[in-house]
C-alpha cells in the first residue's frame, strides 16, 4: 500500500518533466524582424517547467523586459540580457513575460514576445488529441473509451 503510493507520487513528480516542452520562438523562422510573435505564440501553452529557446543572428539579442518596456519597445532597461546567438530560457514561474531585441529599430520592427505562463496541466499534455481520434474510425474502440 504505501509503495503503490510512492510509486503514485513518483510519477506525478515525474510527469512535468517527461512533457516539458521546448518552445522554439518563431519556429524555423527563428527570432527575428518581420515575425508576429503574438501570433506565434497565440496557439501555444507555455507552462512551468518549459524553456523557451531563442534562434538568432549576429546582429540581435534577447533582453527580458518589464511590461511598460515591452509596450513602448524601450531598451536599456533589461531584466536579464542574452546574447550570443541560442539561449535557453527556463520558465519557472507563473504569469507574463516579456522580451525585446534592443538593437534599435528591431522591436518596432516585430521582434517583441509576449508569453503568458500556465501551470503544468497534465490533461492537456498527456493527451494528445490526435492519438485519441485515430482510434475513432476503426471499430469504435474510441467510442468505448470516450
Ligand atoms: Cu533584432
Amino acid at each position: 500500500m504505501a509503495f503503490a503510493a510512492v510509486c503514485l507520487i513518483i510519477t506525478l513528480l515525474a510527469v512535468p518533466s517527461v512533457y516539458a516542452v521546448d518552445h522554439i520562438v518563431g519556429d524555423r523562422s527563428g527570432w527575428s524582424r518581420g515575425i508576429n510573435y503574438s501570433q506565434w505564440a497565440s496557439g501555444k501553452k507555455f507552462a512551468v517547467g518549459d524553456n523557451l529557446v531563442f534562434s538568432y543572428g549576429s546582429s540581435d539579442s534577447v533582453d527580458k523586459v518589464r511590461r511598460s518596456d515591452y509596450e513602448s519597445c524601450t531598451a536599456g532597461n533589461a531584466l536579464k540580457a542574452y546574447k550570443g546567438g541560442n539561449n535557453t530560457v527556463p520558465l519557472k514561474s507563473l504569469g507574463s513575460m516579456y522580451f525585446i531585441c534592443p538593437v534599435f529599430g528591431h522591436c518596432v520592427a516585430g521582434m517583441k514576445l509576449r508569453i503568458i505562463v500556465k501551470a503544468f496541466d497534465p490533461t492537456s499534455a498527456a493527451a494528445p488529441s490526435t492519438t485519441k481520434d485515430s482510434y475513432n474510425g476503426s471499430g469504435g474502440f474510441g467510442n468505448m473509451i470516450s
